[in-house]
């Protein structure tokens, strides 16, 4: 099989579709620095890069020392060159101003699912890239755009081998890496999530403040109904990237829904909901909070928490018909 390295297939990109080279370039960084954070995920353990930094995240979240260590790598990277113009990350409270000639936003998520990285289920590196708004006035105004915006957007799994899955709007492509050469090859040429889905991914432990809506159509995903082919498989390793992958690779969904406690549920539109939005959708899937779709979202803060509902379309349309006619 002629192996072709991530390099030459944005070179061919490139010829078929101008992808302009600046962005070229940042997903290149993107690609150095998802290398230099496998380097630090797969000998977890071993080194001082390991365990609990004893500190909040934006979110109010507990931070690793390696979503510290991918963070810092990711932004090194990105500033070295003066492609990028502005970039938000889930480690950092604020919005940070590069380089103000240049023509790109980057926002990134730069360990997802770190807290499973000491039990060795996959992580990941999630980003998601704009053109500047040249009408904002601040930061946040040049920053903050619909998902429907986006330019580019991906992520990098840490697993069982690592993949780094695109889209530039031309089509979904997956790359592994392969250690001995020090390469990502195209090992997925154009993704498209398969029509028949195997999997749910949901927490099941957020049953008791589940909107009715959510609990019915679990219980439908579950029936024995071989017709409409269900029950569907439970999958669900709480590292939304490697769910996330698994669903649209062998087809499924993925719910992280509002609840009573939550309305706006756990997860952040702007860079985790809407990469994987844009993905999906390039694939053939979609991706909504239940009643809207993810990427007509206007977002109103960096860090704001979104419903995601991710997959296969008709599963998505199936929980929204559901959301839509329960009594909250
Ligand atoms: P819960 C990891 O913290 C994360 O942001 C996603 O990667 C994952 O899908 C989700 O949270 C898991 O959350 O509440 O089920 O543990």
């Amino acid at each position: 099989m002629e192996r072709i390295t991530i390099e030459k297939h944005f070179l061919n990109q490139q010829g078929n579709n101008e992808l302009p080279s600046d962005l070229i370039n940042i997903l290149y960084d993107i690609n150095l620095a998802g290398k230099m954070i496998r380097k630090q995920v797969v000998i977890n353990g071993l080194t001082d890069q390991t365990g609990d930094a004893n500190v909040t995240n934006a979110s109010g979240e507990s931070v690793q020392k390696l979503d510290i260590y991918a963070n810092d790598s990711i932004k090194s990277i990105l500033t070295a060159h003066g492609r990028v113009a502005i970039m938000a990350s889930e480690e950092e409270e604020d919005i940070i101003p590069c380089d103000p000639s240049a023509e790109y936003v980057i926002l990134f998520d730069p360990l997802d699912g770190s807290s499973n990285i000491d039990v060795n289920v996959s992580v990941g590196t999630i980003f998601s890239i704009y053109k500047v708004n040249k009408d904002g006035k601040t930061p946040t105004e040049k920053t903050l755009r619909k998902g429907s915006e986006q330019v580019a957007a991906g992520y990098i799994i840490y697993g069982s081998s690592v993949v780094m899955v695109y889209t530039a709007g031309d089509g979904v492509f997956g790359f592994t890496y392969d250690p001995s050469l020090g390469e990502f090859f195209l090992s997925h040429d154009r993704i498209t999530i398969p029509n028949k889905a195997s999997y749910f991914s949901v927490n099941e432990g957020l049953t008791p403040h589940m909107h009715p809506g959510t609990k019915s159509v679990l219980e439908e995903l579950k029936s024995d109904d071989p017709e409409n082919g269900y029950p569907l498989s439970a999958r669900y390793v709480g590292s939304l990237v490697a769910d996330f992958h698994r669903n649209l690779i062998k087809g499924g969904i993925y719910l992280y829904p509002g609840t009573s406690k939550s309305p706006n549920g756990k997860l952040r539109l702007m860079y985790e909901a809407n990469p994987l939005a844009f993905i999906c959708e390039q694939a053939g899937g979609k991706a909504s909070t239940g009643s809207q779709r993810i990427l007509d979202i206007e977002p109103t803060d960096v860090h704001q928490r979104i419903p995601l509902i991710i997959g296969n379309a008709e599963l998505v349309d199936l929980v929204e018909s559901f959301e839509k006619t329960a009594v909250l």
